[in-house]
């Protein structure tokens, strides 16, 4: 196993201090923003950790290997890249074998992060269940991932492309923590709310960390969501991205879209419906949820025993 696991520099170094560390997935470099937006994105939420008193580490496939953190030409590189492949659970072997770049998805990094031993994930939306799933059966590989994989999830909900009240249920029933971070509700990417109530709210690091804890001692496997709501700032009106989401949902039906294919068409839709709006907001969430997930990733290292 440990053949296929490369450490940055720093990262190494993070280890053998037993420093607190963040990781963060590529397939929002590759395929969620333009380039160089997106690796300009990637290094200031890299500092933004390291500020907070964290070590971030990008996780990538590439050479035949997943790279844990990635050095400034590697990243360089991976954003400027076209054809990379999304990597989710099923496409890590093949990549792997291959020597081909992958950018994982939740999924794939929470894997990758726990294979490496890192507990903490900044990331900006999960996957989910889709809209019409209960005949298209389109149900984010990142779910199951969730349930099953020791790594806690910090984003800002999940967009309303997906089916949210569905997505809520299937967490519940696979049992995995959904946390609204100072909010009673799921806040839905754009827009700091949505009709859904969380699981628990939590109102500090400290709390998050402790529950983290304790669902890990215990042996409850799997991850847990860190909904942490846009900056206020930011948030779109829900009737702008309301309308933006029925338009490009009905685009991908008539282009009968399906599969891995989904979730990057629509991402890229909303992009271009909302303008440069939906990039910055997308921007600001990313860097929120990457000083809260710092701050979860110190207060976790802190109870270690
Ligand atoms: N949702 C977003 N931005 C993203 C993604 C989802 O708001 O970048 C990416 C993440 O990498 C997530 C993946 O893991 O899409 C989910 O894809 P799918 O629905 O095909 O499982
Ligand atoms: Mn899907």
């Amino acid at each position: 196993m440990k053949n296929y696991i490369s450490l940055s520099e720093e990262v190494r170094t993070a280890k053998e201090q037993r420093k607190p560390i963040v990781a963060l997935e590529s397939t929002i470099i590759s395929h969620g923003m333009p380039y160089p937006q997106n690796v300009q994105t990637a290094r200031e939420v890299e500092q933004i950790i390291r500020d907070h008193g964290a070590i971030p580490a990008t996780i990538a496939i590439l050479d035949g290997k997943i790279k844990i953190g990635l050095n400034d030409d590697e990243l360089e590189d991976f954003g400027n890249s076209k054809g990379v492949a999304k990597a989710s659970r099923r496409d890590l072997p093949y990549l792997l074998a291959t020597g081909k770049k992958g950018a994982t998805t939740v999924a794939a990094t929470m894997i990758c992060a726990e294979l490496a031993e890192i507990k903490t994930f900044v990331t900006g939306g999960i996957g989910g269940v889709h809209r019409g799933a209960e005949t298209t059966m389109d149900i984010s590989a990142d779910l199951e991932e969730l349930a099953k994989t020791d790594v806690a999830v910090i984003c800002a909900g999940a967009k309303s492309i997906l089916d949210l009240g569905l997505t809520m249920e299937y967490l519940e029933t696979k049992g995995v923590p959904v946390m609204g971070y100072q909010t009673d509700v799921l806040p839905a990417f754009y827009t700091r709310t949505s009709p859904f109530p969380v699981n628990v709210r939590a109102d500090d690091a400290e709390t998050v960390a402790s529950t983290l804890k304790a669902k890990w001692d215990l042996n409850l496997t799997g991850g847990a969501v860190i909904a942490n709501p846009i900056p206020e700032e930011y948030a779109m009106a829900e009737k702008d991205i309301t309308a933006v989401i029925e338009t490009a949902l009905k685009e991908a039906q008539e282009q009968q879209i399906s599969g891995k294919e989904v979730t990057p068409f629509m991402l890229s839709k909303v992009k271009e419906l909302t303008g440069g709006k939906s990039l910055d907001a997308n921007i600001a969430l990313v860097k929120h949820n990457a000083h809260v997930g710092a701050e979860i990733a110190v207060k976790l290292a802190g109870m270690e025993s």
